[in-house]
């Protein structure tokens, strides 16, 4: 196939490259798209050496796939008429996730979801690893309410909030200064913050809106009550995220973990005698989203449950979900 990455000097661009040729996606022709002050740079991929291009619908003409990393707007613009050329379309951005006619895709949890769609939503990345745990407990065991609470990383706010995080860090360590900001709300260095996207009029912020919005729909439990605080901590990659939930029918842990044990895309990491649970340092680098710490929650009663789940945002969370929305669309 010949492939577009648009945003490919991104962190997610990247990774989405790396993932291609990880996953031996059958490229033809790889066509990387960033913006005109990276255009002409030659970068090596796993396909060969390609130089940069500035993106233009002309010169994305001819694509059989092209993966978006880019901006809202930019998803707003081209996505639709790209996909109307004939092309299929993955675009990261939130700006179609919710839109009637796009379907937003973890292929675990509802790949039969892309059907004849040639322009596929894939999620934000918090979603997106959570709901590759929640699934197979709601299949098993109804989901009534979930409380979620996340520790993201600064990659999550791209490759900017990453070089933020080590230069703020050895500000404040080597010169001995107050470590600034300017990805982030405060300095990072040293701090956790519960901001992550804009303040909404309800009180939450837009990333933990997303987090109901997005699992709700992927899922196809419209009513699913969901509440989530998120908060960025001074980690380059892995999003952690402490979850309760209600089930419909009883649950317990051993039921839970064998359940989560037999889900694609889920790995149990749950030996706590043996200090084995989800971390960012274990999850990095890893495509399944580790779950641990599964323990009944007695303020639920018979159908409380307790977890702790690591995903590495870049990958489940960003590019290799969308190179797995990509592998359904090439087999459709
Ligand atoms: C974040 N989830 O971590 C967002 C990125 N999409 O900032």
């Amino acid at each position: 196939m010949r492939v577009g990455v648009i945003g490919a000097t991104g962190a997610v661009g990247k990774e989405l490259v790396e993932v291609l040729g990880k996953r031996r996606f059958p490229v033809t022709e790889l066509k990387l798209f960033a913006s005109t002050r990276s255009a002409g740079t030659r970068i090596k991929t796993p396909f060969g050496e390609v130089a940069i291009e500035a993106f233009s619908p002309e010169a994305a003409r001819g694509l059989d796939l092209a993966l978006l990393a880019v901006s809202g707007d930019f998803a707003k613009q081209h996505a639709r008429a790209l996909a109307a050329e004939g092309v299929a379309v993955v675009d990261n951005s939130s700006a179609l996730r919710l839109e009637d006619d796009v379907p937003l895709v973890v292929p675990e949890v509802n790949a039969a979801a892309i059907g004849k769609h040639r322009l596929i939503a894939n999620p934000n990345c918090t979603t997106a690893i959570l709901v590759v745990a929640l699934e197979p407990l709601r299949r098993a065991f109804g989901l009534k309410r979930v409380i979620v609470s996340t520790y993201q990383a600064a990659s999550g706010a791209g490759a900017e909030g990453m070089q933020e995080l080590e230069r703020e860090t050895r500000r404040a360590l080597v010169e001995g200064q107050p470590a600034g900001h300017a990805v982030f709300a405060h300095p990072l260095p040293f701090n956790v913050i519960p901001h992550i996207d804009s303040f909404q009029p309800n009180g939450y912020t837009r990333e933990e809106m997303k987090v109901t919005w997005e699992s709700r729909k992927i899922m196809g439990q419209p009513d699913l009550l969901i509440s989530c605080t998120a908060v960025r901590i001074p980690t380059f990659r892995v999003h952690a995220e402490a979850v309760t939930i209600e089930t419909e029918r009883p649950v317990t842990p051993e039921a839970a973990r064998e359940v989560l044990a037999a889900a694609p895309g889920v790995i149990v990491v749950d030996e706590p005698g043996a200090n084995r649970y989800p971390m960012p340092l274990t999850a990095t680098g890893r495509d399944d989203v580790e779950a641990g710490r599964i323990r009944a929650n007695p303020v639920f009663g018979d159908r409380g449950l307790d977890l702790f789940l690591c995903g590495d945002q870049l990958l489940k969370g960003a590019a290799l979900n969308a190179v797995q929305i990509a592998e359904r669309l090439r087999a459709a």
